[in-house]
């Protein structure tokens, strides 16, 4: 399973956001590197499109999709090359498919560290951008001789090399425009930088009215290449705590809406290039989970291999439509379910039900 690594400076509040976002217990205390193992959690993806649909039929169950996140140690200049817990972070990034940046912003005497969240990017990038450059090295000259007898490895030399002059230049891989094809041949790598990121800037609770204006240095620091999002971690934590109808109580009262935490896992959850499909009835509504471009077999595959082996076809509609029409029967006799067959792209947001035979 693919996961997103919540990665920062000491004292950022990554814990804090973990916990928030999966229920789950990591220590957080105001000294630096309270975390040194890596903690793993679950996040539900909340999706208005599910409870939608889960009203219309009256399911007695909601499942919701869910996204695999990993508490990692905290990182201080210098961590790449053995300061602070050096090697443990760089171990903790490795393991994961994405990268969630938390940067803080939030100012506070009793917890050590600055708040410029443009800096906390900028030491974070460097440490990571010294040990992929480190990496590189240690591999390009190993791989051009190897290539010498091997002319099938001459995409790979090709590719470190690319990879070393934006390294050099003290470029994430994330922040170059080195090709999809350059960047899936570093793949054997491991590199840190070669992964899709995200930054949560960790704003003060009296920070939330200026949340474009501190975040704005670092969506142009990233320049297109990672979403940002504004999150008052301890705020938004708070209000995990609370009853559903409390919480939105709080976070509408603060012009929050939803929260940021669910822009968090949405966010998080497209990352890693998830998409979603329901199914609805009485007994439950659910979201499920595909990769995009999937087709109609694979996405019945992911509710019962048995679906996906005998798959004969599926009957599809959009679910905005559906809502519209009011039930599934509806749309059924309004002729409006599409007959779609082995070769059908499933597109996020479709709601199926897949006819098979075993
Ligand atoms: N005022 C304020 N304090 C926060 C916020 N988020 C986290 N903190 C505090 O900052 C301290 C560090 O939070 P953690 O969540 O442990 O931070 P971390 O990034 O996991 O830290 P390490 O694991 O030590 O690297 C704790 O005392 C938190 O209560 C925030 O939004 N506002
Ligand atoms: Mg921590």
């Amino acid at each position: 399973m693919e996961r997103l690594g919540i990665v920062g400076l000491a004292n950022s509040g990554k814990s804090s956001l973990f916990n928030a976002l999966t229920g789950g217990s990591a220590a957080v205390a105001a000294h630096p590197f309270s975390t040194t193992e890596s903690t793993q959690g679950i996040a539900r993806v909340a999706d208005s499109r599910l409870d939608q649909l889960a009203v219309m039929s009256s399911s007695r169950k909601v499942v919701p999709a869910t996204v695999e996140f990993v508490d990692i140690a905290g990182l201080v200049a210098g961590s790449s090359s053995g300061e602070g817990l050096g090697n443990r972070f760089l171990a903790g990034i490795r393991e994961v498919d994405a990268l969630c940046m938390v940067l803080r912003s939030f100012e506070d005497d009793n917890v050590v560290g600055g708040n410029d969240p443009l800096e906390d990017l900028t030491v974070l990038e460097l440490e990571l951008v010294l040990a992929d450059a480190a990496t590189v090295d240690n591999q390009v000259d190993k791989r051009r001789k190897a290539a010498r007898s091997d002319k099938s490895l001459q995409g790979e030399v090709d590719a470190l090399e690319r990879a070393k002059t934006v390294l050099d230049s003290a470029v994430p891989i994330y922040r170059s425009d080195l090709s999809v094809e350059e960047r899936a041949a570093l793949r054997p790598f491991f590199l840190l930088t070669n992964k899709p990121v995200l930054a949560v800037v960790n704003l003060g609770e009296d920070q939330l009215a200026e949340s474009e204006t501190i975040t704005k240095p670092v969506v142009e620091h990233l320049g297109g290449h990672g979403e940002t999002l504004g999150v008052s971690v301890a705020l938004e934590a708070e209000a995990a705590m609370l009853d559903p109808d409390e919480r939105l109580e709080l976070l509408e009262g603060l012009g929050l809406g939803e929260g940021a935490l669910a822009r968090v896992t949405r966010a998080a959850y497209h990352l890693l290039g998830r998409r979603t499909f329901f199914t609805t009835g009485d007994k439950e509504s659910r979201a499920w989970t595909f990769r995009a471009g999937a087709r109609a077999p694979e996405c019945a595959g992911v509710i019962h291999s048995d679906l996906q082996r005998g798959f004969i076809r599926a009957e599809v509609i959009h679910w905005d439509e559906l809502l519209g029409i009011g039930s599934w029967n509806k749309a059924k006799e309004a002729g409006k379910l599409r007959v779609e067959g082995k070769d059908y792209e499933v597109r996020d947001g479709d709601v199926l039900e897949i006819r098979f035979n075993v």
